[in-house]
């Protein structure tokens, strides 16, 4: 019965561990980056934060909660929709920051600090595959100065 009971509760403190990574509980020592929930959707983005502050790094945790693949591009303003016919590298080249091909149910994690120069812009978190971005998959953001 005792060794049944150390079973359960080392169970759950798996479990509760595993729930922890991704989030912002546990060791949070001074300088550890700011997490940023990122929550994609079929077809909407939204972000825990949406104002940044350059020079601090942000730990960006990116869920895709939708039923299709979508991607995460941090691009230094709005670039609008492809419809404009930029081709799909130069937006690439363009993003400050990117996450490609992120499945539904996937999580993944990506690491950007604003650099200074980046001071009172407004960024814009865009998913650019075909259509998605037309459907609404943009988040305006700024960056505080
Ligand atoms: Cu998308």
């Amino acid at each position: 019965m005792k060794q049944r009971w150390f079973l359960v509760v080392s169970t759950f403190s798996l479990l509760l561990a595993l729930a922890a990574c991704g989030t912002t509980t546990g060791n949070t020592p001074a300088g550890t980056p700011t997490t940023v929930q990122v929550t994609e959707t079929d077809f909407k983005i939204d972000a825990s934060v949406t104002t940044f502050t350059p020079g601090t790094t942000y730990h960006f945790v990116v869920t895709n909660k939708g039923k299709t693949a979508h991607e995460l591009m941090i691009m230094p303003k709005s670039e609008g929709s492809m419809m404009g016919g930029m081709p799909m590298g130069d937006m690439d080249k363009m993003a400050l920051a990117s996450i490609e091909n992120l499945n539904p149910g996937e999580t993944k994690t990506l690491d950007y600090t604003f650099p200074s120069s980046a001071a009172s812009s407004h960024p814009e978190f865009a998913c650019y595959l075909p259509g998605h971005y037309e459907a609404g998959m943009k988040l305006g953001v700024s960056v505080s100065s």
